[in-house]
C-alpha cells in the first residue's frame, strides 16, 4: 500500500486515489491582501502570502492527475443572515464583516475581496464551498458532496493554520475521514499558533490526523503519473 511520509508515522494512501481530495482553505483575497479582513484584524499579510507557490505546485499536481479537489471560501449573504451577532460583534478591528473596504465588503459573498486570489483561482469541475463559520463543515453541503464522490482522505491546506484549517480538519476527523495537513502549503499571521496546531493535531499517535510536507506528497503522487 502506498504512504506518504508523514508525523507521527506514515499516512496510508486509498488504493483509488480518487478518494483523496485536496483541500484549499479560505485562500481568499480578504485574508491574503492589504486592506482585506485579515489585514483590518492587524495581521501582517505576507507572512500569507508566503506559501502560494508551494500551494500552487501541490494543486497543479492534483490537477494533472485529475483528482480532487476543493477550494473553501469564509463568506456571508449580503443582509448579513447568516452571520451571528456574536461573530459581527467580535474583536475591536478597525473594519467589520460587512462593511466596505477598498475591496468592497468584506468577508461578504461576491465581493472583489472575498474571491480566492487569481493565482489559485478554481477551475470548472472543482468543488467550491461557501461557508459561514471557521469550520467547512458548519451549515454546508461539504458532507454531502464527500459521500456522494466517495471521498475517505483530506490533504488540508490553506489559511489560516489554527483558525479555518484546524477547524475544519477537527470537524473532518470526527466524521471519520483521514485527514492530513501539508505543513508548508498552511500558514497563520501567527508562526508560534502555527507550530502549536502542527503538533498538538498529530499528538497522541495522530489524534486528529498526521503532518507532512508538500514534498512527501509529491512524492507519494509521483509514481501514479507512470502507467
Ligand atoms: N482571523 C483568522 O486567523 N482567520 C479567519 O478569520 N479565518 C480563517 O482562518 N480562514
Amino acid at each position: 500500500m502506498a504512504t506518504i511520509s508523514a508525523q507521527p508515522y506514515d499516512y496510508k494512501l486509498p488504493a483509488n486515489l480518487n478518494q483523496i481530495a485536496l483541500v484549499l482553505i479560505d485562500m481568499q483575497r480578504d485574508f491574503l491582501e492589504s486592506g482585506g479582513f485579515g489585514d483590518a484584524l492587524g495581521n501582517d499579510v505576507s507572512r500569507l502570502q508566503a506559501i502560494v507557490p508551494t500551494l500552487k505546485t501541490l494543486l497543479d499536481r492534483f490537477r494533472e492527475l485529475q483528482l480532487p479537489i476543493i477550494h473553501t471560501i469564509e463568506c456571508h449573504q449580503p443582509d448579513l443572515s447568516d452571520c451571528p451577532p456574536s461573530k459581527l460583534d467580535r474583536g475591536n478591528g478597525s473594519l467589520r464583516i460587512g462593511d466596505r473596504s477598498a475591496m468592497g465588503r468584506i468577508l461578504i459573498k461576491g465581493e472583489p475581496g472575498n474571491d480566492i486570489i487569481s493565482e489559485l483561482a478554481p477551475l470548472s469541475g472543482e468543488i467550491v464551498i461557501h461557508k459561514p463559520g471557521k469550520g467547512a463543515f458548519y451549515a454546508t453541503p461539504l458532507s454531502e458532496i464527500l459521500r456522494e464522490r466517495g471521498i475517505t482522505h483530506l490533504l488540508f491546506t490553506g489559511v489560516t493554520t489554527e483558525v479555518c484549517v484546524q477547524t475544519t480538519m477537527r470537524e473532518a476527523n470526527d466524521r471519520g475521514y483521514e485527514c492530513l495537513l501539508v505543513e508548508d502549503c498552511t500558514e497563520s499571521y501567527f508562526p508560534e499558533f502555527k507550530q502549536a496546531t502542527i503538533e498538538m493535531l498529530r499528538a497522541q499517535g495522530g489524534i486528529i490526523g498526521w503532518t507532512t510536507s508538500s514534498a512527501a506528497v509529491l512524492a507519494a503522487l509521483t509514481p501514479a503519473l507512470t502507467p
